[in-house]
């Protein structure tokens, strides 16, 4: 069906698309695959220097104990995932990991709480936080769910560089995942963020049985936001044990790869992060990934609760790779 959709050519200048039609990207996810890759590719370099990749080093500040619902995510207090909850860290703790981070060669610090939504008071504190970390010369992100005009204004006032709030899937398959709040309140969240002048962290994850389309669906409503997000996370489940995805048949890595070609090629000057679902991926998947546009990783052993590869590794692929960190958030 989508084959016959013309695609519009490589954009080489720098005009972005935010009309983009759900035909137009399912044709570009069937495109043979080097062809693809070689589109990503292209535009990918028209944009960025496409050895550079910026690293962010994620910490949760509050963990578990939430009480949301969402399918995958071992911190729900309903799913028996093994997770000891903790309350909010004190600010000590955040720095000393803030400083490793950026020993270790993070650019950003992105600290993620386990709430549905934060009181004014954890806002406050939060902020605090976000002194500190860019005190020590890191770009600061925080996730803390539903924010709502006077918290981002809070978060603005106080330096905040990024506010992270995924769609994670298409609207469609949504309600499979999460009933407890609605696609509608995400989209407000993230209205009033980028309302307030914070740069938009915004993806999702994928390998979570939803369909191809649903896939396509995801990419779309990112790139039809009136501005693309500056950080566009990529993720593949992470299957914990004891959460209600724990045992989904697991995504074939060539379609994960062509995710990331499509984020790029809607979303060109777009930090494409390659999150959460390293620890089992090949390098060579890794590899494709980067080919494919993406430019951005979450580095050191630890995503929020489960394991990241560990850094000596990451070192020594970007030693094979010929890749090296750095770089802004979003071509200019
Ligand atoms: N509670 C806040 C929220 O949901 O917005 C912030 C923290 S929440 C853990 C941040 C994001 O982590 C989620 O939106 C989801 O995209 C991602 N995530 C959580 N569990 C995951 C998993 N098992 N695999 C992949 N990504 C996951
Ligand atoms: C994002 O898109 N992925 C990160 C970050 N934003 C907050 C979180 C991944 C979490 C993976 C499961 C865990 O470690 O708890
Ligand atoms: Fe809570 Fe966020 Fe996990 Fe959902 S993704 S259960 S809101 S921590």
């Amino acid at each position: 069906m989508s084959a016959n959709v013309a695609i519009s050519p490589v954009q080489a200048d720098s005009t972005l698309r935010h009309d983009w039609r759900l035909p137009e990207v399912q044709a570009l996810f069937e495109l043979p695959f080097n062809d693809l890759v070689y589109r990503a590719q292209t535009l990918h370099r028209t944009h960025f220097d496409p050895n550079e990749v910026q690293i962010s080093s994620l910490l949760s500040i509050k963990t578990g104990a939430c009480s949301e619902d969402c399918g995958y995510c071992p911190q729900s207090a309903r799913y028996d995932s093994d997770l000891q909850p903790e309350a909010l860290m004190p600010i000590d703790k955040v720095l000393a990991a803030a400083q490793r981070a950026k020993q270790q060669g993070a650019s950003r610090f992105c600290m993620g709480a386990a709430w549905r939504q934060p009181k004014d008071k954890d806002v406050e504190r939060v902020v605090t936080m976000v002194k500190g970390v860019k005190a020590l010369g890191l770009e600061t992100c925080v996730t803390l769910g539903m924010l709502t005009e006077k918290q981002t204004r809070t978060l603005k006032d106080g330096g905040l560089d990024y506010y992270n709030h995924n769609l994670d899937t298409s609207q469609d398959y949504y309600s499979e995942v999460i009933t407890t709040r609605t696609y509608q309140d995400r989209l407000d969240t993230l209205a009033r963020v980028r309302d307030a002048g914070i740069n938009v962290c915004c993806g999702g994850i994928v390998g979570m049985g939803e369909s191809a389309t649903d896939r396509a669906k995801l990419l779309l409503e990112l790139a039809t936001l009136p501005k693309h997000p500056e950080s566009v996370p990529i993720n593949m489940l992470v299957q914990v044990e004891g959460t209600p995805l724990m045992g989904t048949e697991p995504l074939d890595p060539i379609v994960f790869v062509r995710t990331i070609a499509v984020a790029r090629i809607l979303m060109p000057k777009s930090r494409v992060r390659l999150s959460a679902g390293r620890n089992d991926m090949s390098d060579e998947m890794q590899a494709l990934c980067f080919l494919a546009g993406a430019n951005s990783i979450f580095y050191g052993d630890k995503l929020l609760t489960t394991d990241n590869p560990m850094t000596q590794h990451d070192m020594a692929l970007f030693d094979r790779l010929g890749l090296h960190s750095g770089g802004s958030s979003y071509a200019q």
